[in-house]
């Protein structure tokens, strides 16, 4: 037996999409099927895996196709979303995704490949021209990097003719959609001589780069689920991507060549989209990076099992309701009493067993996108963040213990670009206060702004230290205490909607 979409398939393809993972055959692909479905249309998907040759070889062995688990506290539903129309590995074919990008039949490219996939240098706010990768895709041959690929696609398209493209960030980055426009605009003015300028005037007349927020929790797929998958299926799926039943999709409606009716599938056309995803940068992953640093020094696996502590969920709400909040603007017809009740919700479907490990992995540059600027916003108002001192404490803990202390598998399990240079840091550093200098002041890892806060970065050595010696359990105590204390609206009441939100 193989295995059958829900419905009719595109027959040809007008998205390419670079990040060929769980998220997006368990997000984009969900609401393109949607809008195939309502509307029709050649809006089929060529998907591009960066490097890996899994999902790649699966998806050609069946078909193109998979199967998408929605997993409920009590149930577990499936569809097949056919989308796709063909799938390759970028690294193996680069020269084929900037044919690809050139191709008139593709209209919109969606990328989804995470906060590390942009070759951005927080350093200096700019493409990396340090970055090696980079450096060789300026100096010409088939590029490598997403931001070259997308800048070498786009000259090519300029000179085949220069069709009319949207280029489409599905990344949580604040303003995405402006960002991948800057770095792709950096690559094309730093070509050597005026090789840019012809493309640089195309994207003036015929790209755009609208923002989007996605949102869906997709944890990675494991043993157990493809056999359960396989049992409920009938047949074999070998590459099935566990979802939760939330999904969101907000998107600016800035698309040069036309879209899906993506609507069919749920998506919200807005012109709110930086609230959206402020909002959602912050108070999901945000807090969501708290929970799964305190939850893995605790010794908990995953999500669930960790907001599933009292402490632990006393921390999210403060965090969530104290420190993040208030740097947000709501989007209009949001009850943000809801979210937040709904988020309790979503991160306790212990049925899903998220990974503390999963969420934690690549700190480095999820938590520069998710707390220097509500941090520096509370700091500007007179308050310190307790509970964001707490998140960056926990994560250097995790990743950079100081001497002796030992953070446990969960931690351990943990990936980072720069876990090698923090745990360099953190073997030579007297106590948490000279780590926290290192890293947040002298690397500046979460930016510039944080690096001259010293009364912030004297709170995370604080905290670090009470980690390290007293347990996370008193960490999570004092800071929860100094934040109520501090704080003039932060009630009782609040502790009793946090327990209410348990599942
Ligand atoms: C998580 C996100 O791994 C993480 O950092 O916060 O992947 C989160 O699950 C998604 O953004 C939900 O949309």
């Amino acid at each position: 037996m193989t295995i059958i979409a829900d419905h009719s398939r595109p027959e040809r393809a007008g998205i390419l999409h670079l990040g060929l993972g769980s998220f997006h055959r368990a997000h984009q692909a969900v609401y393109t099927a949607a809008a195939h479905a309502a509307s029709g249309g050649d809006w089929g998907i060529v998907g591009v895996a960066s490097r890996s040759r899994t999902i790649v070889d699966a998806m050609h062995a069946q078909d193109l196709l998979y199967s998408v688990a929605t997993i409920a506290p009590d149930s577990t539903s499936l569809s097949v979303p056919g989308v796709h129309t063909d799938a390759f590995v970028g690294a193996e074919q680069p020269e084929r995704v900037v044919a690809q990008i050139a191709d008139g039949g593709i209209r919109i490219v969606t990328l989804t490949v995470t906060e590390n996939g942009y070759s951005y240098s927080a350093a200096t706010q700019q493409l990396d021209l340090d970055d090696a990768v980079v450096r060789a895709d300026l100096s010409g041959g088939a590029p490598r990097s997403t931001i070259g690929q997308l800048a070498r696609g786009l000259q090519a398209r300029a000179s085949a003719g220069g069709a009319p493209i949207a280029i489409l960030s599905c990344d949580n980055l604040s303003d995405n959609g402006a960002h991948t426009e800057k770095l792709v605009r950096e690559f094309l003015q730093t070509l050597p001589g005026n090789e840019g300028a012809d493309t640089l005037a195309y994207l003036d007349r015929a790209v755009t780069f609208p923002s989007s927020m996605v949102d869906r929790i997709v944890p990675a797929t494991t043993p157990e689920l493809r056999n359960r998958v396989s049992e409920l299926l009938g047949t074999r799926d070998e590459i099935p991507v566990p979802a939760e039943p939330f999904t969101m999709w907000a998107i600016e409606d800035r698309f040069a060549g036309g879209r899906p009716a993506w609507e069919a599938g749920g998506a919200v056309f807005t012109d709110e989209v930086g609230r959206y995803e402020q909002m959602k940068v912050r108070l999901l992953n945000g807090t969501h990076s708290l929970i799964a640093y305190l939850g893995a020094l605790r010794g908990v696996g995953t999500i669930p099992e960790a907001i599933g502590l009292d402490d632990i969920a006393r921390a999210a709400l403060s965090v969530l309701r104290e420190e993040y909040e208030p740097s947000i603007e709501v989007p209009s017809g949001v009850d943000i009493r809801d979210y937040e009740s709904q988020l309790f919700e979503r991160w306790g479907n212990s049925a899903l067993g998220h990974r503390t490990s999963q969420v934690g992995t690549d700190g480095s540059v999820k938590l520069r996108q998710r707390i220097p600027e509500p941090a520096l916003q509370a700091l500007g108002r007179g308050e310190m963040p307790h509970l964001i001192a707490l998140s960056v404490a926990g994560y250097l803990s995790c990743i950079a213990p100081l001497a002796g202390f030992d953070p446990g598998a969960h931690a351990a399990a943990m990936t980072d670009a720069a876990r090698e240079r923090l745990a360099g840091l953190a073997a030579t550093a007297r106590h948490g206060r000279d780590l926290a200098h290192r890293v947040i002041a002298e690397l500046q890892l979460f930016g510039d702004g944080l690096a001259g806060q010293d009364a912030f970065i004297g709170r995370v050595g604080e905290l670090i230290d009470t980690i390290q010696r007293q347990g996370v359990g008193s960490a999570i105590a004092d800071a929860v205490a100094a934040s109520q204390s501090t704080s003039t609206s932060f009630t009782r009441t609040s502790f009793t909607s946090a327990e209410e939100m348990q599942p």
